[in-house]
Parts: C-alpha cells; structure tokens; sequence
C-alpha cells in the first residue's frame, strides 16, 4: 500500500497541476501567433552564430532613402544586431545554394507560400528558419524569435554579457488579421524629442504594428519645417504659454513659460528612414481646414478675418479655420503638401478634416461667394468641396487622403480612408458606401483617457478605458460583413497630448493599452482570450523593463 502510494502520489500532483495549468500559451509571444506547434527541448546559442539571408547581401549604404523597404539581407544585420549585448559573435552572410541545412539562422522567402506580412518560425536541434511571405514577413518573423530570448538581452547596459542563450524548440506560423496597426501620437500639443519617437517606433515593431502616424499640425503649434514657408516653423512653432490643469472651462490658469520646437526636414527623413527599416509607414496629418491656428498665426491672410492671430496656448476647438474662399489657401497648401510629399513615401496622408466650425465661414464674403460660385449648399458642402480639392490635388501626385470620419459630412472626396474617432458610425458609413475605413474609435482606442480610478492618476483629459475594454475591441463592426468588412483596413490607438508633457508620460498612457490593441490587429478574432494575455504580458513586462518602459501597472 505504502510503495503504491509513493507512485500514485506525484501522478496526481502532477495531473492536478496539469489541471490547473494556465491556458496554453505557446512560447508567450504577443501578439499571439496564428499557429505554435512546441516542440521538446531546446537549442542552445553560444559562441558564433552565422545569420543567413537568402538574396544579395545589404550594400555599403546602411540607410535607406524614403520609399525604400528593407530587404532580407537588412533584416538580417537587425537580427544580428539583437545579439550584440551578448558574448555570441555574429556574422551575416547571403545563404549559398543548397544551403538551407546549415546551422544557425537561416532568413527566408516564401513569396507563394505565405502572405506578404507573414512567416513561418522554426526553431530546431541545429538551427532556426525563418520564411517570410517578403522581408517584411521575415521581420515579423524575427520580432517573434526576438520575443523567445532572455529579456537580459534588450537592456542597454547588460551588467555581464550572456555567454550563451537556449531557445524552445518548436514551430510557428503566423500573418496579421488586418493590415493597418496604427499608433498615433499628438506632437503638437506637447512637442516630444527624435529619440523618444524611434523609441515609440521600435516598441510598436516589437509588437508587429505598422503605421506610425505622426499628428505635425495644430491650434498649439505647427511642427514641421516647410523649406518654402519659414514662418511656420519662425512663428508657428512657438506658443507664449500653456494652460495648466484640465482646460475644462474657465478661468483659465497659464504657466507663463513659452513653449515649442519642431522638426528639421533633416530630422523627418531620419525618422521615416529608421521606421522604413523596422517596416513602419510613417503616415504624416497635415490638419486642415480647422485645428490650424499655427498656420494661421504664421500667415494671416489664410484665415477669413485676416488676424491678428496667436498660437493657442489652450486646449479645444477654436474658430479661425483656414478661408475657403480664398485662392491663396490652396496655393499655401498645395505647397506644403509638396514637400510633404518630398518626405513621405506613404502612399496615404492625412489631411485632418476634424472639428472645423463653420462660424467664420459664415460671415465671410469670400466663403459665401465660394458657396454660390460653386452652388454648394451651405458650409458643410463648403467643408467636403475642401477636402475634394486638397484630395484631387494629392491624387494628382499618385497619393490618398485619409481624414477624420467629420470628411463624411457635406460629401465624401473619391478614394478618402476615412479615421472613425467619434465612435464606429464613420467607419460603418465609410465601409458602406465603398470607401476604406480605419478604426479609432474613442470609446476603445484613446489612450489619452484615464486607464484607472482617476483618483489615483495623473490628470487626463476623461474617459476610462482600461487594458481590458482595449482588449475586447474587434475593429470589424457587426453592421458590416463580406466585402464591407474587409474595408476595414484595422485599427489604431491614438495618444492625444493635452495632458502629456512629458515622453515617459507617453509610454504610461500607451502601455499595455497598445498592446492589448496589437494583438486585437494581428490575432485572430478566435484566439482572443484575455486571461491568457494577461499572462504573456505579465512575462513580456520583463523585456519592457529592459527597454526601460514606463509602462502603466494596475497597482500604481
Ligand atoms: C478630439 S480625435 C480631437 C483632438 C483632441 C482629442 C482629445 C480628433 C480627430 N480630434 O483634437 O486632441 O479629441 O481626446
């Protein structure tokens, strides 16, 4: 009885905790992959490894110029590049013929085989293969692998290199669910440093999202040099002073501490050069025509009064709008958007289109004018005639416009991606009437909004959306099915900056929340399962430490 027990004992320990094992979480990857298959045992890393690429090796040029998409031999020197706080020496090289058996890794393509964004990930005895559908596939495939080494290896200052590193054995397949994950963040409001923003960037990459989309233009400051246009970046980029405390209603309190910066077109092309080579779009929001007092402060004569104006040093919607009548405003912008255009690669920019009152537009002769010359119907139709034109204008140079979902009013523009912010009705609309949609819907996707009892957070400008109501946003609306929903390019989560001053304040509103919204973007709808993720991203917040993260925990 005795020795029976001794065996029978540990055989139901052991079935007990199987029991109780936490939903299977292959490998812990976030976003989950589409399909793991663990294998047994592990590989082990250690003392030189050669990374493989299957094409010619990278030139000597290691940036790329705008429009330019990594190749497989870049992604390869990235791949590389993850091992260089560890003592493992690493070499590139392009894969010989009939070489696919070597050991080491091994980078890819299978153009036929996978989608464009997908890979396959196999880790075994001898060395590990990644195919990706393009480079961009392999990439994401490599992201995935990234998330399988020690956390230890993401730190910048690692106290003792590892000398050796032992990977899962095991298979992944896996493509995203949709292809626009977006991250927004506001610039205007506050004004954040290159440095953060290739952090921002390379976070969003780890977590396999793929639009950065970068808001340059506001009432608060316009921040992005124009060659042709100096005062903007003179004049528009400053601001006297700042409200302090939530800008609710009045009276108003002011810090009277002038504030600004904006971007060198130097610095531009180094942040879309460096989102290129982790497969980052980088889609820039020119606004128009509300949202621009900046500009107008720079250029007086582009607003209906003809000023004098000032760069608002509070928070809002404000009446001076760019004039509608005036021939010159059209000029003014077709100019900006050239060098726009000079910068950005995207085939998509967003030309804003949010939050323009019509008061000015209501008193000013030429605005009226323009609506009778063009028999429009009153001043939403003077609003959508805008955006045609500013629409037909980037068109005309082989781009898209996308706007916020207020474009629909008055008449939608041709090919116009509408952004549905003000819940999904602009998105269902969109979808409906054939246009693409993207999904940012304030209720799940702002994550300027208090994630916690406001009672036990910084000031934030409302709202509550926890990491949970985040994780349980499907961006296809019910209303919309078969062709309609696949309009639905995905969905993005926005960081308007009001009450964020600061970068680390940044990475506080954004994470987890824009991880739970990657995963949302690139899993599938059938593996959502939220205890699950809370248990890969309480394992992922190691490797946010060492990238130095300031994430967000329930208890702060
Ligand atoms: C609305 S979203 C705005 C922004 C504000 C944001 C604050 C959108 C198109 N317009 O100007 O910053 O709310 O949550």
């Amino acid at each position: 009885m005795i020795q029976k027990n001794k065996h029978i004992l540990p055989l139901l320990l052991a079935l007990l905790l199987w029991g109780c094992a936490p939903p299977e979480q292959p490998f812990g990857i976030i976003p989950r992959p589409v399909q793991t298959e663990p294998g047994r045992g592990s590989l082990r890393l250690s003392g030189t490894l050669t990374v493989y690429h299957e094409q010619a090796a990278p030139g000597p040029q290691a940036s790329l110029s705008p429009g330019q998409e990594a190749s497989l031999g870049e992604v390869a020197v990235y791949l590389a590049g993850l091992f260089s706080r560890t003592a493992i020496e690493t070499t590139v090289r392009p894969l010989p013929p009939r070489g696919r058996s070597r050991r080491g890794i091994i980078l890819g393509l299978d153009p036929e085989g996978l989608p464009e964004e997908g890979y396959r990930l196999e880790i075994g005895r001898r060395r590990i293969l990644i195919t990706g559908g393009s480079a961009r596939g392999a990439f994401y495939g490599v992201q995935s692998l990234r998330q399988l080494l020690p956390p230890e290896m993401e730190a910048p200052l690692a106290a003792a290199p590892l000398r050796e590193v032992r990977l899962p054995r095991g298979r992944i397949l896996d493509y995203p669910a949709f292809e626009y994950r977006g991250m927004h963040l506001d610039v205007a409001r506050h004004f954040f440093p290159v440095a953060f923003l290739k952090k921002y960037i390379d976070l969003m990459a780890l977590h396999k999202m793929n639009h950065f989309h970068w808001h340059l233009t506001e009432d608060q400051g316009w921040r992005i040099e124009i060659k042709g246009l100096p005062r903007l970046t003179e004049v528009g980029a400053w601001r006297k002073e700042t409200l302090v405390g939530h800008g609710g209603r009045p009276p108003f309190e002011f810090d009277g501490i002038p504030y600004g910066g904006y971007y060198t077109q130097e610095e531009i092309r180094e942040v879309v050069a460096y989102a290129a080579a982790r497969f980052v779009t980088v889609i820039p929001e020119i606004e128009m025509p509300g949202h621009a007092t900046a500009a107008l402060a720079s250029y007086p004569s582009l607003g209906c009064t003809g000023g004098p104006y000032e760069v608002i040093t509070r928070w809002g919607v404000f009446p001076d709008v760019f004039c509608a009548g005036k021939e010159e405003v059209f000029v003014f912008l077709e100019e900006v958007l050239t060098e726009v255009m000079e910068l950005f690669p995207s085939k998509r920019i967003h030309i804003g289109g949010d939050e323009c009152p019509k008061t000015r537009w209501k008193e000013c002769p030429l605005c009226q004018q323009r609506i009778a010359t063009e028999g429009l119907a009153g001043e939403d139709e003077l609003q959508a005639f805008f955006i045609r034109r500013i629409e037909a204008f980037l068109r005309s140079h082989g781009r898209r416009i996308i706007g916020w979902d207020e474009i629909l009013e008055g008449g939608l523009a041709p090919h116009a991606t509408v952004m549905s912010w003000r819940g999904t009705q602009g998105g269902i609309q969109a979808a409906q009437m054939g246009h693409q949609a993207i999904m940012t819907p304030g209720s799940h996707c702002y994550f300027d909004h208090y994630q916690a009892d406001p009672d036990t957070q910084p000031l934030a400008i409302g709202g509550f959306t926890d990491l949970e109501k985040v994780y349980s946003y499907h961006p296809v609306p019910e209303e919309l099915d078969g062709h309609q929903a696949d309009l639905i390019l995905g969905a993005q989560g926005n960081v308007w900056t009001e009450y964020i001053h600061t970068p680390e304040h940044v990475e506080y509103m954004a994470y987890p929340r824009a991880i739970a919204l990657a995963e949302r973007v690139w899993s599938p709808d059938t593996l959502r399962d939220y205890a699950d993720f809370l248990l890969r991203l309480e394992r992922h917040k190691k490797r946010l430490d060492h990238l130095n993260v300031n994430y967000f925990t329930p208890s702060d």
